[in-house]
């Protein structure tokens, strides 16, 4: 199969703005599906509210476009009903860890098998710009016009400490990374988080001196930096600078879904 089947063709065009890097992301989740070549029915696609839940609008499987903030429960229930499936949630940044952030840390206690795609654009795009648990300190947003004061989530420890098996992050600017990051954490068997960094110049760029996407990626590229390049440099050229790679892999810890068919057999069910 190809990309472009994953791909509801006759819902498009979308609706996000002109070089918004929500559709990169898109792009990466539909390449990982045909490198996998996942079937179309042992798919469920889940989205909860926001730019970045649209996305489940697009994607040919079976999706479910849910309630801000709780894709994660849908995806948990999804999941413990047909653990042969693949439930893979992509949620914003607002979604996963402000009106979601109960759901992450509890999904990722759990090691439940979601793939989690998480759209940090930094910012509740959707509905006009207001600060986000990921929005850096000083940026202006619509409910912090003088600058922001709350210290932002670093989502890859938050991840990890939260029990996540599988921890990555990729920006919009390295779109064939992303892909293969992506891919990579949907073979994973246990909570799977990809932190994406993205722009949304037209809700936080344009209210931070980036006028347009191109500033804005280009600040994205400059802030951003390979793992493994960083490790060459000296802690003083990395201040301030997000990693991207893989932080965490962790392939013994049992499954949920496993844990529960055991004990629904311990229990004498499933008979
Ligand atoms: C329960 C509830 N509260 C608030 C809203 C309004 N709302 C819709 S999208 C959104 C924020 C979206 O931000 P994020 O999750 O980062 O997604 P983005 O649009 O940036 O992709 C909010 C607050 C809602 N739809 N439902
Ligand atoms: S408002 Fe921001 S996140 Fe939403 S589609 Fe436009 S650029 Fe993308
Ligand atoms: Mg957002």
């Amino acid at each position: 199969m190809s990309y472009l089947d994953y791909v509801r063709q006759f819902k498009l065009p979308h609706y996000w703005c002109p070089g918004c890097g929500t559709g990169v992301v898109l792009q990466a989740v539909v390449r990982a599906f045909e490198a996998l070549g996942w079937k179309q029915e042992d798919l469920a696609f889940i989205t909860g509210i926001g730019c970045s839940g649209r996305m489940s609008t697009y994607v040919n499987a079976n999706t479910m476009h849910t309630t801000h903030g709780r894709p994660l429960a849908f995806a948990t229930g999804v999941k413990l009903a047909r653990p042969e499936k693949h439930v893979v949630v992509v949620s914003g940044d607002g979604d996963a860890l402000a009106i979601g952030g109960n759901h992450f840390i509890h999904a990722a206690r759990r090691n439940i098998d979601i793939k989690l795609v998480i759209i940090n654009n930094l910012v509740y795009g959707m509905t006009g710009g207001q600060v986000s648990p990921t929005t850096p300190q000083k940026f202006r947003t619509q409910t912090t016009p003088y600058g922001n004061i709350d210290p932002n989530f670093d989502v890859v420890k938050l991840a990890i400490a939260a029990g996540a098996t599988f921890v990555g992050r990729e920006a919009v600017t390295r779109p064939r990374n992303l892909e293969k990051l992506i891919e990579k954490s949907f073979q994973h068997k246990g909570f799977s988080v990809v932190e994406v960094i993205s722009n949304c110049h037209i809700n936080l760029g344009r209210k931070n001196k980036m006028k347009d996407q191109i500033t804005m990626l280009r600040w994205i590229s400059t802030k951003t930096i390979p793992k493994n390049l960083a490790e060459k440099k000296k802690p003083e050229e990395l201040e301030g600078k997000i990693l991207l790679g893989i932080f965490h892999e962790d392939k013994n810890r049992k499954e949920y879904t496993e844990l529960y068919r055991e004990i629904q057999e311990r229990a004498g069910g499933n008979k």
